[in-house]
């Protein structure tokens, strides 16, 4: 990685942020504001000073070394097959994502370094049984997490793939995740496969009741049937939603080229979508900083995380940028 002086940072992230996305990759720094000391790693910018709503301001404010701009000098090592097979905008392309494509955007994943079940237990909270013994915990955990997803934006990898669905007509996007940022990006229609945080439906009748939370008491909402309401997102042991299974499955039978991104493929069946693609004879691509069970499995990977990997690709492929 190539470390620029601030000042020439300074000037292509302004550009950046303008489109309201950056990730910078940080030595070490300190807010000047509130002297909040912040080492290693990948941050949205946005993430310093969230309550600043001028964020061409926001570098300005933040005195750090800044070890090189990820997004402009990342390269898509791929081969010549690969880039020859997606050059025709008429390949069946299907991209399926999991929690590190979000990771960027600074919602946590689930089982990486700060992953949700490092802390919480799976078991304890996101299982039917967990909400049928405690729903008061279960509630409190899922408003928890609404209030984060609510305060993060879309990032690169997202925004990249709303161009994609633009430039190839047989494009799917199937995702594990529940925070919507596919659709907040403009994906159009994104596969849900583990439901919308955002959502909530009726553990009795199963209808669905849109955005609900918690009462001023902490009392949990009821559907007008009597029933609890419970987040609309599938737990373990819980059957995916029929159509939208049935959905990624056709796409991933037919998909030529497949690409997983940001999940571990732990999780089932999302896990199997990529053996169905290969069966089916797709090229696969795994996007993934790191090594999954499931790497073995694909043809190419790119490690490198999402919000640097697929704008490069995209550049590479000369998909038109807005
Ligand atoms: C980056 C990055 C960056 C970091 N860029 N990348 C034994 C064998 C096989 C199956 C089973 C089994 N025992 C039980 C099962 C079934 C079970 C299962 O698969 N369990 C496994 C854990 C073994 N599956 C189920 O129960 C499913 N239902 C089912 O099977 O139903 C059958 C049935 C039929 C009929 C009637 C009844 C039942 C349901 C699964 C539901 C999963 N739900 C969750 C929670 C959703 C709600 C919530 O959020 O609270 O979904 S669990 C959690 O895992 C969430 C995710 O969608 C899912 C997948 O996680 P994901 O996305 O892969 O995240 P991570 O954290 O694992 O990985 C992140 C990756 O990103 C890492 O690789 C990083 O390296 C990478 N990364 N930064 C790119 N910047
Ligand atoms: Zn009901």
């Amino acid at each position: 990685m190539k470390s620029f002086p601030p000042s020439r940072v300074t000037d292509r992230i302004r550009s950046d942020l303008t489109r309201r996305f950056i990730v910078l990759r940080l030595v070490q720094g300190q807010c000047h504001k509130c002297s909040h000391t912040l080492r290693g790693g990948l941050f949205p910018a946005r993430k310093f000073h969230p309550e600043d709503g001028d964020s061409t301001a926001k570098i300005t404010l933040f005195t750090g070394e800044i070890d090189g701009y990820l997004d402009l000098m990342a390269k898509a090592e791929v081969s010549e097959r690969l880039a020859e097979v997606l050059r025709d905008f008429r390949v069946r392309v299907v991209v399926s994502t999991g929690a590190g494509v979000s990771a960027e955007s600074g919602v946590p994943t689930f089982r990486s370094a700060g992953g949700l079940w490092r802390t919480f237990k799976a078991e304890t909270l996101a299982t039917p049984e967990a909400f049928a013994e405690n729903p008061q915990l279960v509630w409190e955990w899922y408003e928890f997490r609404r209030a984060k997803i609510k305060e993060v934006e879309p990032n690169p990898g997202h925004h990249e793939l709303v161009l994609w669905e633009r430039h190839f007509p047989n494009f799917t996007l199937i995702t594990q995740n529940i925070d919507g940022l596919h659709r907040r990006a403009g994906s159009s229609k994104p596969i849900e496969l583990h439901g919308n945080i955002m959502v909530s439906r009726c553990h009795k009748c199963e209808r669905r009741a849109g955005e609900a939370g918690l009462g001023s008491d902490g009392e949990i909402p009821r559907c007008q049937c009597g029933g609890l309401l419970r987040p609309d997102v599938v737990w373990f042991g819980e059957p995916l939603p029929q159509r939208e299974l049935q959905l990624a499955w056709e796409a991933s039978e037919g998909a030529e080229v497949f690409i997983s991104v940001g999940t571990s493929g732990i999780v089932q069946p999302a896990a199997s979508l990529a053996s169905v693609a290969k069966e089916a004879g797709a090229f696969l691509i795994e996007i993934n900083p790191d090594e999954t069970e499931i790497s073995y499995k694909f043809d190419e990977t790119l490690r490198q995380p999402s919000g640097i990997a697929l704008p490069a690709l995209g550049r590479r492929l000369g998909i038109a940028r807005n």
